[in-house]
Parts: structure tokens; sequence; C-alpha cells
């Protein structure tokens, strides 16, 4: 067997490398104390290990108590893998979310087909202590692991026709069975407006406590938008879509009057059935008092001004 051995210099970064995952970690290291963390996490990618390495904070963390990693993995919305809240982390064990592509289209410079390794830069990645609020009342504090949203978009550079971003789930009821169901017209549908994508606080999720995102979470790639109610945050993502009109979403289209498509978390605006002015703090005893619902769950001084002048009761 011949071994081929070249000198140092001879082997350029390209060769090892892709070039933008490069790049990037350049740019990074210049600014980073966590030069040593990262390149771990660079290192182990994208061997998927079952932990992420220690990552930096967000800014925008919140210092709540967070929920166990009990609640957080085994009370979940997942109606791919049934419709109650035990049932996903059940479901959903069997569920082989690798290997995973995102399909980009629409109205971008660099649409295409990705592998989740293309999509995600090590780098880039930092824990985000983000409030998860459901729109039925119960709310969690969660410590995930992620990356900007409007980062990964720029680099699909949107066109100045991309008002809108749709985000789609996988559609395989072999996989999901939940989906042999029609409780909801699969595939299950998202979207933001582009500003609202934009703003530095939401998250493209691939874990959560450390962890490798567990499948009821909405493996192997989530969004979290922490202003909005939980069914905005889309799991198992397969599809990103800029658009010029508004997308449709999957509950807006199930039941229009009791989930518009901004759903921006609001104590002034109630639910048809049910009030939205408390909250119950998964994990916390029952005796204990409910909690106020906040404004934008607490973000405003963040993503108010992306409503001004709107009136939120009629978009809501
Ligand atoms: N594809 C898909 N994404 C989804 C849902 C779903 O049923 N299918 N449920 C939503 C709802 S209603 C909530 S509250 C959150 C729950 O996220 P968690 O289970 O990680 O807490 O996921 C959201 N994302
Ligand atoms: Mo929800």
């Amino acid at each position: 067997m011949a071994i081929l051995i070249k000198k140092p210099a001879d082997v350029q970064p390209s060769e090892i490398t892709p070039k933008s995952v490069y790049m990037d970690r350049r740019r990074f290291m210049k600014n980073s104390l966590l030069t040593g963390a990262l390149l771990a996490a660079d290192a182990m990618f994208p061997a998927w290990a079952k932990r992420w390495p220690k990552l930096p904070a967000s800014p925008y963390n919140t210092d709540e108590k967070l929920t166990s990693f009990e609640d957080v993995t085994t009370y979940n919305n997942f109606y791919e893998f049934g419709t109650g809240k035990r049932d996903p982390h059940k479901q959903a064990k069997d569920f082989n979310p690798r290997p995973w592509s995102i399909t980009v289209e629409g109205e971008c410079n660099k649409p295409g087909t990705f592998d989740l390794d293309d999509i995600i830069k090590p780098a880039q990645l930092q824990e985000y202590i983000y409030r998860l609020r459901c729109v039925e009342g119960w709310s969690m504090v969660v410590p995930w692991v992620g990356f900007s949203l409007a980062d990964m978009l720029k680099r699909f550079e949107p066109t100045g026709n991309a008002k809108y971003v749709e985000f789609t789930t996988l559609l395989d009821p072999s996989r999901m069975p939940g989906q042999k169901r029609r409780v909801l017209r699969w595939p299950y549908r998202e979207g933001l407006r582009i500003d609202e994508a934009m703003n530095a606080l939401p998250i493209m999720a691939v874990g959560l406590y450390g962890e490798i995102l567990p499948n009821q979470n909405g493996a192997p790639i989530r969004l979290v938008v922490p202003w909005k109610y939980g069914f905005k945050s889309i799991k198992s993502i397969v599809k990103i879509r800029f658009t010029e009109t508004q997308p449709v979403t999957t509950w807006n289209q199930t039941a229009p009057n009791e989930y518009g498509f901004y759903s921006n978390v609001n104590p002034h605006v109630d639910h048809p059935r049910w009030s939205q002015k408390k909250e119950r703090r998964i994990g916390e005893p029952f005796w204990k008092p409910k909690r106020d619902t906040l404004m934008f769950n607490g973000y405003g001084e963040h993503v108010a001004h992306l409503y001004a002048g709107m009136d939120l009761k009629k978009y809501f």
C-alpha cells in the first residue's frame, strides 16, 4: 500500500474543510475566547455524538429556573407522533432523523437541497435559554442548543421579493405514524414575516440540555420563536421557502378564528375558548398560583417594534 504524505505547506485548508466552514471558523476564532470548545465542536462534527460540547451563552438568555429535562422531553405537542402530551416521547422512540436534508426554495439567489451537516455551522452554535409558551396555557424554560435563524437565512440570499418564510415538516406516514390519521392537513406548515425571521431571537434548535435534540422535541432540527405561541415553533423541518405572499400555516388553516398567523403571546387577546391571562409553568406544584402571561412572552424590548401601528387584536 502506498502512503502519500504531503508536507504541511502543500495541504490547502480547502482540502480539509469546505471553504465556507474554514472561513467562518477563522473569522470567529479572531474574536472568540471559546476557541477550544468550538474546535472541539468542529472535531466531533458531523459524527453525531449524543452530546454537544459546552457552548457560549446567547445574550438573550433568561435566568429563570430551568424546566427539568424529564418534563421537557415527556410532556410534548407533536401530532405526527400522537395527539396526547405523553404520546410523542413513546411514539417517536424509533424515529431515525439521519441522514437529513433541507430544501431551500422560492425568492432567494442560493436555493438548493442541503445536508443537515452543511446547514449547521458548529462555530455559530450557542446555548439559548428561552421560554416556550404553549397556546394551551403552559410554559417551560428550556436550554436549547441552536443557532440564529437569521444568520442561516442570509446565507441563501433572499431577494427583495421575499416578504415571508415558510417552513414545512417532513411528510412520511411510515416514519411519523400520527400522519396516518387526518387530525391535521399534513405536512405541518408554519411561517414568519421576513422581518420577524430576521430578528435576532429566533433560532434553529438542534439540541437541548446539551444533548442532540430528542426526537419528541423535533429532531433533528426545529424552529424556536420565543415570543410566539409554541405551535409557531415547527419541528423536524425539511423545507424552507421564501415567498412574496403570506404562507398558509397549519393551525390557521385548521381553525382560523382560534389561531392567527402572527400568534404573538398576548395576555390581552384571549383564545375564543379560554383566557390567555395566566400560565402554568410545567413542573411547579399544583398549589402554586399561575403566573401572569407576559406580553410577547417577556421579549417585548426585542420585538415590539415589529408590530408598531398594527392592531394586535385583528392580527392575532
Ligand atoms: N411538526 C410539528 N411541529 C410542532 C407541533 C406539531 O404538532 N408538529 N406542535 C407545536 C406545539 S403546539 C408546541 S407547544 C411545540 C411543543 O414543543 P416541545 O414538545 O418541544 O415542548 O411544538 C410545536 N411544533
Ligand atoms: Mo402548543
